[in-house]
């Protein structure tokens, strides 16, 4: 295709790689935008784009005094969150899709998202942003070039990813790269006057795994339009990592530092809203005990030549979400959007140009809503919150006051312990270690928590969620059990990471909290870790090795010790009644469920003594 010359800045691009100008002038062409404009992440940039997004009424600049250099932007009330059921994985073979996607065929899917995208950037600037995901020092560094008609997009990738000079030098070698293209499909007629938050109504969230490519239409919001995020670092890299052997989680890593300066690092997958962020920056309530953060939501783990498992955190920033972040349950979170440099999304704006969410210290009489309402503690409670429940903050790493030296050490770090966890009631214990690899395995297929505001749909309903990756698995959940197995018998067992299971938000009879969690999760990982030295006992159960009481560090928890004891209960009755819950989740995998999963839950049945 040759380049359309009507569009301005098409011309002279600070890129040489062929194969990049062809695509763009490809898609200038389909979405005739007014101009093209190649991104470089510098600061000049970040002020140019920013001051549009204030003039154009998308952004507030928030008082400098309070966030400097930060911005607060309310989207549509329809583009809050992921929109799993818009999301797709177009797979050549349905079968390689699986139950946990949505599918279509790549040329159906093509064609219909072409017409969309006809005439799409219309009155718009196509923004081109090479990026890449992970340090651009790695030995193979894993770039992406998403072309975008949202400026929004473009600062917040320079927040989420690494961009700039480097990147567009390794963009001009032979390294592949993962082409993403956005719009919010939106377009302009002449003279029609903006909105604050163009997107469509129809939405797109595509991904064709084997050409390692991501269309996305109608969305400006999080994980639907930042593609270096959900699409290419878990959708896009699990497909790469099962034909490679490696693996792409949905994982936060934190480094535990023990009084003897001993160092671990951990990484822990829960589905999306359930406390990662608030995990990977913990400060932990017992004496002695520290941990730094490498990553909130993603790790890309690989062998080292040592045989161990490492990970790398393949993001920039953070994007967590706000409501319930304070001074108490995440204060490092506090800490690194105190220094500026940060979004925030469909938050609450105060009278004097800061921002407030439902949980955060310090409730002003007076907001404007992420709704752009008036909004006081009075009338809020009568209806709506503030802040949408998944509001967000997108904040530098840079600027977190604990992040870990090595956080962008291309080799990654060795992960000792792999947590998995959900969001539930009942049922599952504050902690529970496997029996080895494969049982762990088994742990994380059969993962489950109740449904949370990051994706539409109703809240609060359980649903297995395996390894938190249910939204996020580009390929046939069968095989990406067989992949985790298979992972496990490459290597060698003494040098795996062990695998838990753990759950902060188990109830009592009246609802309330049996565990206190936040900074005293640090207690069970304390016991994870003396687990690990072979310092600390468990019991086998019929679950796996389950601590009682007395083998954790309760020195100072204010609960009382029969709550601990009912958060830490393996009750028989409970697991039967889960074990129909499992086989309708297995049953619903159809022929490409691993047999070695079936096996599990058939010995997981008789310790049950279920028939
Ligand atoms: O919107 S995102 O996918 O980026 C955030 C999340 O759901 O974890
Ligand atoms: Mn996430």
């Amino acid at each position: 295709m040759t380049a359309v010359p009507t569009i301005q800045g098409l011309e002279n691009p600070p890129i040489g790689r062929r194969e990049v100008l062809d695509w763009v002038a490809e898609v200038a062409d389909l979405t005739t935008p007014d101009r093209v404009v190649w991104c470089d992440g510098s600061q000049e940039e970040w002020d140019r784009l920013t001051k549009e997004l204030v003039d154009a009424g998308t952004f507030v600049q928030l008082d400098p005094d309070k966030k400097p250099n930060s911005f607060y932007a309310a989207s549509d009330p329809d583009d809050v969150a992921r929109v799993e059921e818009r999301t797709y994985i177009c797979s050549v073979d349905p079968a390689d899709a699986g139950v946990t996607n949505n599918w279509m065929d790549p040329a159906e899917m093509k064609a219909t998202m072409t017409e969309l995208y006809r005439g799409c950037m219309r009155g718009r600037t196509l923004y081109v942003i090479p990026f890449c995901m992970g340090p651009t020092s790695a030995e193979r560094p894993m770039l992406g070039v998403e072309l975008s008609d949202s400026a929004y997009v473009v600062v917040s990738m320079h927040i989420m990813t690494r961009m700039g000079a480097e990147v567009q030098r390794l963009l001009d070698g032979d390294t592949d790269w993962v082409p993403a293209l956005h719009s919010l499909g939106a377009p302009l007629e002449p003279g029609q006057e903006d909105v604050r938050w163009p997107c469509n109504q129809t939405k797109y969230i595509t991904h064709f795994p084997e050409e390692r490519m991501i269309w996305s239409y109608g969305s400006g919001y999080g994980g639907n339009a930042l593609l270096g995020k959900k699409c290419y670092s878990l959708r896009i890299a699990s497909a790469m990592a099962r034909d490679e052997g490696w693996l792409a989680e949905h994982m936060l890593i934190l480094k535990l530092i023990s009084p003897e300066e001993k160092v671990y690092y951990v990484a822990a997958a829960f589905p999306s809203a359930c406390g990662k962020t608030n995990l990977a920056m913990l400060e932990p309530t017992i004496p002695g005990w520290k941990v730094e953060t490498l990553g909130d939501d993603i790790a890309w783990m690989h062998f080292g030549a040592d045989g161990r498992l490492y990970a790398v955190n393949p993001e920039a920033g953070f994007f967590g979400v706000a409501p319930g972040t304070n001074w108490k349950t995440n204060p490092n979170a506090m800490r690194t959007i105190e220094r500026g440099n940060s979004l925030f999304t469909n938050v609450a704006l105060t009278d004097d140009k800061d921002i407030w969410w439902e949980g955060m210290e310090g409730e002003p009489e007076h907001v404007l809503s992420w709704k752009g309402q008036d909004w006081s503690p009075a009338n809020g409670e009568a209806g709506q919150p503030a802040a949408h429940p998944n509001s967000r903050y997108c904040t530098p790493m840079s600027q977190c006051p604990i992040l870990a030296p090595e956080w962008d050490d291309p080799n990654g770090v060795p992960i000792s312990a792999i947590l998995f966890g959900g969001r539930r009631k009942t049922t599952i214990p504050l902690v529970n270690e496997s029996f080895d690899w494969q049982h762990g395995t088994f742990m994380g297929a059969t993962l489950s928590s109740e449904k949370t505001a990051a994706a539409a749909g109703a809240v609060g309903q359980v649903r297995r969620d395996p390894m938190a990756m249910i939204p996020f698995i580009g390929y046939n959940v069968g095989d990406y059990f067989q992949h985790w197995i298979d992972v496990g018998k490459g290597a060698d067992a003494d040098k795996l990471p062990r695998i838990f299971y753990v759950n902060w938000f188990r109830r009592g009879d009246d609802g309330r909290f049996l565990w206190p969690g936040f900074g005293e999760n640090g207690r069970v990982l304390k016991w994870i870790i003396q687990r690990l030295e072979g310092k600390a006992a468990a019991t086998e159960t019929a679950i796996g090795h389950v601590p009682t009481a007395d083998q954790i560090d309760l020195d100072g928890v204010s609960e009382p010790l029969e709550d601990i004891e009912a958060s830490l209960k393996v009750d028989i009755e409970e697991w039967r009644a889960e074990i129909p819950l499992i086989e309708e989740w297995f049953d619903s995998i159809g022929e490409k469920l691993p047999t070695s999963m079936r096996d599990e839950l058939e010995a997981l049945k008789q310790r049950l003594g279920v028939s």
